[in-house]
C-alpha cells in the first residue's frame, strides 16, 4: 500500500515510482515468458496481432518492440494485470473500485530499443473523468540510460496538447510550442512499478545502454470513468449542416447508462412490458 505522502505526491505530480511491488520469482517468470515470446517472433516477418516489430527484425535477429495485449496472450501477464498489491495501490489512487483497461509490453533492447515520443494518454482514450492511470511493471531495472519512462511533473493539471498533424491523429504532441522542459525519469529496480496519470505528459528515449528495458504497462480506471469514443466516418455521414469536430463540448450532466441491458428488447413497447407499476397501464382490448 502507498503511504499518504506517496498518494499526495502522485496527486501533486501526476506520477510516482514504487519499488519492490513484485517478488523476485515474479520477475524471473516474466523474463522467462517474455524470452519465449521473443523466440516465437522468429516465425513472423511483419507486425501481427501479438507482435509489434522493430525495424531490422528477422528470424536470425528477432527484434520485438511490443507484445500487444499481453494479458490475453499468457497467464503470467494476466496475473500481473490483476496482481493484488497493484490493485490495492491503484484503488488508493482512483478508488473505491478499479476497472482494468488493456495492457501492453514495451521492450527496449540494448542499443536499438525505439523511443516513444511525448504524448498524453488522454489524447488516445478520453473518459468522462480523469481518474485513469497506467501502471508500468519494470521487468528490468529502469534507468535514464536504458530509456526509462520520462514524465513532466504536474503536467496532468495543465493543458491537453494537440496530437494531430495535417488533420489526422498522430499519436504524439504536435504543438510546435511544446518542449519537454522539466522532464524527469521514473527510475525503479526490476519488480518496482511506475504510475502515471492519464493526462501526464510522458515519453522515453531510445535505449543507448547495454541493458534491456522491458516495461509491462496496464491501464486502470475508476469504476465510474467511461470511455468517450465514436466512429468518425459514421458520425460524419450523419452531419446535415456544418462539419463534424473532434473538439468535444463537455457539459456536466448526471448520466446513468442504459446498462445492464433491458430484459426485453426490440422496441420501447417491449422493454416497458416488464414494468411492475406502469402509470398508464396496459391497453386492455
Ligand atoms: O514504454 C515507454 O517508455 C512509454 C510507453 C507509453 O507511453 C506508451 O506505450 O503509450
Amino acid at each position: 500500500m502507498l503511504t499518504q505522502q506517496q498518494i499526495d505526491f502522485y496527486h501533486e505530480n501526476g506520477y510516482i515510482g514504487v519499488e519492490s511491488v513484485l517478488s523476485e520469482q515474479d520477475i524471473i517468470d516474466l523474463r522467462r515468458v517474455t524470452d519465449e515470446f521473443v523466440e516465437k517472433s522468429r516465425e513472423v516477418t511483419e507486425h501481427t496481432d501479438v507482435f509489434d516489430l522493430e525495424p531490422g527484425h528477422s528470424a536470425e535477429t528477432p527484434r520485438v518492440r511490443r507484445i500487444k495485449n499481453p494479458a490475453a496472450q499468457h497467464i503470467v501477464y494476466d496475473q500481473v494485470r490483476t496482481y493484488k498489491s497493484i490493485i490495492d495501490i491503484v484503488d488508493q489512487l482512483v478508488g473505491p473500485g478499479v476497472r482494468s483497461m488493456g495492457s501492453k509490453l514495451n521492450m527496449k533492447y540494448p542499443d536499438f530499443g525505439s523511443p516513444v515520443e511525448w504524448h498524453q494518454d488522454w489524447a488516445f482514450y478520453p473518459h468522462t473523468n480523469d481518474d485513469v492511470l497506467a501502471v508500468g511493471v519494470a521487468i528490468d531495472d529502469m534507468s535514464l540510460e536504458n530509456g526509462a519512462l520520462m514524465v513532466i511533473p504536474g503536467s496532468h493539471k495543465g493543458p491537453i496538447y494537440d496530437h494531430h498533424q495535417d488533420g489526422r491523429f498522430a499519436g504524439a504532441v504536435t504543438d510546435p510550442n511544446f518542449t519537454p522542459d522539466g522532464a524527469v525519469p521514473i527510475e525503479v529496480k526490476a519488480g518496482g512499478i511506475s504510475i502515471h496519470h492519464v493526462r501526464t505528459l510522458h515519453g522515453s528515449t531510445p535505449n543507448n545502454s547495454s541493458t534491456p528495458r522491458r516495461l509491462l504497462l496496464a491501464a486502470y480506471t475508476a469504476v465510474d470513468a467511461w470511455p468517450l469514443s465514436g466512429d468518425w466516418e459514421a458520425l460524419s455521414a450523419n452531419i446535415l449542416r456544418g462539419e463534424l469536430t473532434n473538439q468535444v463540448r463537455m457539459v456536466e450532466n448526471p448520466v446513468r447508462m442504459a446498462l445492464p441491458r433491458a430484459e426485453r428488447g426490440g422496441s420501447i413497447y417491449e422493454t416497458q412490458t416488464i414494468l411492475k407499476k406502469p402509470i398508464y397501464g396496459q391497453k386492455t382490448e
